[in-house]
């Protein structure tokens, strides 16, 4: 009898245990599934648009984020840095003969033996990115930036990693047309978590195209400051410009990544990221990903929506099907309403820049020297060929995401969303549905409904 009822105990223990651990493993599987996917939206119509503005952060904002004490954490993400400069080395000690999966093989790909572009659409050409849905994404931070914005970039990189990179340990990829400085690389060295490598810009990508005239340059830039336009006399804003479009992503630092996640200085993460937006992107066929729509200053892009129409004369086909053009033009493309995704934040494909289609707009534009004469902006050039060349479910807002450049936020407005997040910013200063900002056509054109409060954000 004793061994009978010990014996039924301990089937019913067994059977308790394995019970347990399959409820665990269904648990587990179902956040791994569902971590990286944002509050979704429902697809109706909506409604009009009107005007207000966004209301901006004092300095005193910026100050107090900045003094975050993240001691402990700073070393932390330099232990952890090492770690994986280690295996990131190790890993770079691999058989030569491997094929390889980077840039350079799709771009080879995207042409035939003689050079000329292969019949390939845009997400043709992104196919191979996408198949490595599941994978670990090859993803980095990538930041353009002079040894004069390192107190700024602090207080960028610190809420980064606290925020999200000190789980996941992202490559970090400074760049700038000079040497950075010692105490530039080993201050942000210090506070990153993953491999940290700079890179230096080659000149003939941060210097004046023979076709260029000078002189012209000058009273392009002399016009535009007299009309006190922003940055209208600035020769390096307009490189950055120019660079930002057409250059970064073939830096042969980024050549082995698929995806880069754009950081500038001043800027903050402002709520918790607990899931992995590049893994999203690439599980969910997403090639661009935003936080803040704008519109742009038009004397700064006169004549990009003419040289836009002229090129695709000649490239009918560059424009997909289900596009997402209603977000930069409210008349079938006859006219540019200057909305555009503000690239001061950018989680994108790099491929969808090395795409064939991208590459000649970007040749065709910069011919007409208009980065110089005008001051055109890399976000309305990216944002153009994004709306365009990709098929809206390509393109991604990260509502979820907090995020903070000068003057603007990107906050929750959602109340559950902002508490459980962390947030550290006022939902009221919210940019999306303010009059300046471009989150109404956006969410017309992605037949969105707006969240059910926005009109109290609006205004
Ligand atoms: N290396 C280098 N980086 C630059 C230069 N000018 C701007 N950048 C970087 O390019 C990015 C955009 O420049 P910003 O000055 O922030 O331009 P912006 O965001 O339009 O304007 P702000 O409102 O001033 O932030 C930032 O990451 C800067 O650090 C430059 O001359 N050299
Ligand atoms: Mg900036």
């Amino acid at each position: 009898m004793a061994i009978f009822l010990s014996r039924r105990l301990i089937r019913t223990l067994v059977f308790s245990v394995i019970s347990l651990v399959i409820l665990l493993a269904l648990l587990n599987s179902h956040k791994s599934t569902a971590a990286y996917v944002p509050t979704p939206f429902r697809v109706v119509n909506v409604g009009s648009f009107g005007m207000g503005y966004g209301s901006s952060a004092t300095d005193e904002e910026i100050d107090e984020l900045v003094s975050d004490n993240l001691t402990t954490l700073d070393k932390e993400a330099e232990e952890t840095r090492k770690k994986a400069e280690k295996a990131a080395a190790a890993g770079e000690k691999k058989d030569p003969n491997e094929e390889t999966e980077g840039s350079k093989a799709l771009e080879e790909a995207a042409v035939d033996a003689a050079g000329k572009p292969v019949e390939m659409s845009l997400m043709d050409f992104l196919k191979p990115t996408f198949a490595k849905a599941g994978s670990k994404p090859k993803a980095a931070f990538v930041t353009l930036a002079r040894n004069s914005n390192l107190q700024g970039l602090i207080g960028s990189i610190k809420k980064m990693e606290s925020r999200f990179n000190h789980k996941y340990n992202y490559p970090w990829v400074f760049l700038n047309e000079v040497e950075f400085s010692d105490e530039f690389k080993n201050t942000v060295k210090s506070l990153c978590s993953g491999p940290v490598s700079f890179g230096l810009i080659p000149e003939e990508q941060w210097s004046y195209p023979e076709w260029v005239d000078l002189d012209e340059a000058a009273a392009g830039r002399k016009k535009l400051a007299d009309n006190n336009v922003i940055y209208g006399d600035s020769e390096s804003y307009r490189h950055m410009c120019r660079y930002q479009s057409g250059f970064f992503w073939r830096h042969p630092l980024l050549d082995d990544y698929d995806w880069y996640w754009r950081v500038e200085p001043d800027t903050r993460i402002t709520c918790d990221i607990p899931y992995d937006p590049f893994q999203y992107m690439q599980d969910n066929q997403k090639a661009y990903g935003f936080t803040i729509t704008i519109h742009e200053y038009e004397a700064t892009i006169k004549t990009l929506w003419k040289t836009t129409k002229d090129f695709l004369k000649g490239h009918k086909d560059y424009i997909v099907e289900d596009n997402l053009s209603k977000f930069i033009s409210e008349d079938d493309l006859e006219t540019y309403n200057l909305c555009h995704f503000w690239s001061n934040f950018e989680i994108a494909s790099l491929n969808l820049w090395r795409s064939p289609q991208y590459k000649a707009y970007f040749e065709y534009l910069d011919k007409s020297g208009n980065f110089f004469y005008e001051r055109w902006g890399d976000a309305p050039v990216h944002s153009i060929a994004a709306a365009l060349f990709l098929p809206r479910s390509a393109i991604h807002y990260f509502n979820d995401i907090g995020y903070y450049h000068p003057p603007y936020h990107n906050c929750p407005i959602d109340a559950d969303l902002h508490a459980e997040r962390n947030c550290e910013c006022e939902a009221k200063s919210d940019f999306t549905f303010r009059g300046y900002a471009c989150g109404r056509q956006y969410f017309d054109a992605q037949k969105l409904e707006r969240p059910a409060n926005w009109k109290e954000y609006s205004n």
